[in-house]
C-alpha cells in the first residue's frame, strides 16, 4: 500500500485529485475526508494542509506527496523530488511600492521585508550580500507595506494582479515553483514498485498531452511525401484501401502543428482527413 499526501483544500487540491484520476486511480475526493483508499490501485490518499506535506513525507507517515516546490524548499525537509507535475506554477518574488526607484538588490539593504517564506528569502539575501530585517507574516503579506509593517514583500506571484491591486511592483524573481511529486527517502521495495508504476503512467500522460490522432486517405503515389510530413513514433501506419491506388494513413501529431500538417497533406492529395482526440500513448 502506498500512502500519498495531497492538499485538502486550496489551490493544489483539485489538480492533485484530477491527476490521480488521469492516472486511472479511483479515489473518493470528498474534501472532508482525512484518509481515503482507492478502489482500483493499492494507494490511500491523506488530505492535509500543504504546509504539513513535506514533513509528513520526510518522516514516512506518507510515502509520497504532492506539494508546491516552494513549500519543499522553505521547510528544508529531506525528501526526494521525484518529478515536476506541470501545474501550480508560480514564483516567489520581491516587490516594492510601485513609486519607488529600483536600481538593484542593494535597495533592500536595511529594509524590512514581510514574507511567509523566511528561509528562501534569507538564503537569497545572504547570497546577494544584503542585510535586511525579515518579518514573518502568514496570510495577507501584500498589505504589509501599506499597513506600515514593512517596506517591501517577498511573496508568491502568479498573474501579478495582487501586486498591482496593492500598489506594488515586482523587482526580483527569486524562486520558480510548480507542484512536484515528492517521496520519502527510504521507500520499501513494494512502495518503490508502486511509485514506478505511477511514474510510468505520469510519463504516458505527459507524452499524450496535446497530441492528436490523424487518419486520412491518400494516393499511394504521394505516400513517400506524406511520411516525410508525418514523423510518427516509429513511422506512420499505412493500410491499403479497396480502391486501387489509394491507402489509409494513420499518425499522431502535436496539436500545435495540426493545421500546418493538414495543409501540407491536402496539398499532396490527402482526402477524408479525420482528427481524433487521443486519450493515452503508452510508450
Ligand atoms: O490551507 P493550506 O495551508 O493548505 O493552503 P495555503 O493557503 O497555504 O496555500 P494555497 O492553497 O493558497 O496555495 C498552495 C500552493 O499553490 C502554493 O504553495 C503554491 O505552490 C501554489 N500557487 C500557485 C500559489 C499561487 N499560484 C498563488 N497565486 N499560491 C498562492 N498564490 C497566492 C499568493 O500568495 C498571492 O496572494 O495568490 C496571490 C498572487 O496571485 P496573483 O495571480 O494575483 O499574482
Ligand atoms: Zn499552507
Amino acid at each position: 500500500m502506498l500512502r500519498i499526501a495531497i492538499q485538502n483544500k486550496g489551490r493544489l487540491n483539485e489538480q492533485s485529485v484530477d491527476l490521480l484520476h488521469e492516472l486511472g486511480i479511483d479515489v473518493d475526493s470528498a474534501k472532508r475526508k482525512f484518509l481515503s483508499k482507492a478502489t482500483n490501485f493499492p494507494i490511500e490518499v491523506l488530505y492535509l494542509r500543504d504546509d504539513d506535506i513535506p514533513q509528513v513525507v520526510a518522516n514516512g507517515t506518507a510515502a509520497l506527496g504532492i506539494v508546491g516546490m516552494n513549500e519543499v524548499a522553505e521547510r528544508g525537509c529531506d525528501v526526494d523530488v521525484v518529478t515536476k507535475l506541470g501545474f501550480g506554477g508560480c514564483r516567489i518574488s520581491l516587490a516594492i511600492p510601485k513609486g519607488d526607484d529600483y536600481q538593484g538588490v542593494e535597495y533592500f539593504q536595511g529594509k524590512r521585508i514581510a514574507t511567509s517564506y523566511p528561509a528562501i528569502l534569507e538564503n537569497f539575501l545572504r547570497e546577494q550580500g544584503v542585510v535586511a530585517e525579515i518579518k514573518v507574516i502568514t496570510g495577507s503579506v501584500e498589505i504589509a507595506p501599506a499597513a506600515g509593517i514593512a517596506d517591501a514583500i517577498f511573496d508568491i506571484v502568479s498573474s501579478g494582479g495582487t501586486l498591482v491591486t496593492n500598489g506594488l511592483k515586482e523587482v526580483e524573481r527569486v524562486f520558480e515553483s510548480e507542484a512536484v511529486l515528492i517521496a520519502n527517502k527510504n521507500l520499501s521495495a513494494e512502495e518503490r514498485e508502486l511509485l514506478d508504476e505511477l511514474l510510468f503512467r505520469i510519463e504516458s500522460e505527459r507524452v499524450s498531452r496535446g497530441k492528436k490522432y490523424l487518419l486520412m486517405n491518400i494516393p499511394t503515389s504521394s505516400l513517400d511525401e506524406a511520411v516525410k510530413i508525418l514523423p510518427a513514433m516509429r513511422s506512420p501506419t499505412v493500410m491499403p484501401l479497396a480502391a486501387e491506388g489509394w491507402c489509409s494513413l494513420h499518425s499522431v501529431v502535436d496539436a500545435t502543428d495540426l493545421w500546418e500538417k493538414v495543409r501540407q497533406l491536402k496539398a499532396i492529395g490527402a482526402e477524408g482527413i479525420l482528427v481524433l482526440t487521443l486519450d493515452k500513448i503508452i510508450p
